[in-house]
């Protein structure tokens, strides 16, 4: 039946038409991963911090905030994307963190315009 297989056709065009545009509007720069990795526990003190997301992000409007177990902000420098690789952010501490418990809250806004943000939590032995 040539009309079945025609429609069957149009069927799966659409279909993947539509799973392309998905994939397209949720390409946001999430979290692909951190050293000190989520749930980490780092044995000796960390002197920075590094987020690579799954696309490169806008420095200017991307930002990282460390805290500690009492939520007070850890010093540290303004957060810097890597020169070559700008889905990376790189945040230089002030000093090594002394041992505790630590979330890093992250916000950036991607090459595509989306903001995203979102944190995670490691611990320093
Ligand atoms: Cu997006």
């Amino acid at each position: 039946m040539q009309k079945t297989r025609v429609s069957r056709v149009v069927i799966s065009l659409i279909a993947t038409s539509a799973l392309a545009f998905s994939q397209f509007a949720s390409a946001h720069a999430h979290l692909q991963s951190s050293v000190p990795a989520a749930k980490a526990d780092v044995t000796h003190s960390t002197k920075s911090l590094t987020l690579t997301f799954t696309e490169d992000v806008e420095a200017a409007f991307s930002g990282v905030e460390i805290v500690d177990a009492q939520q007070k902000p850890v010093a540290s420098e303004k957060t810097k994307r890597d020169a070559k690789q700008h889905d990376r952010l790189v945040v230089e501490l002030a000093q090594p963190l002394p041992a505790g418990h630590y979330q890093v809250n992250w916000h950036v806004l991607s090459v595509d315009g989306h903001k995203t943000k979102g944190s995670y939590r490691f611990n320093v032995n």
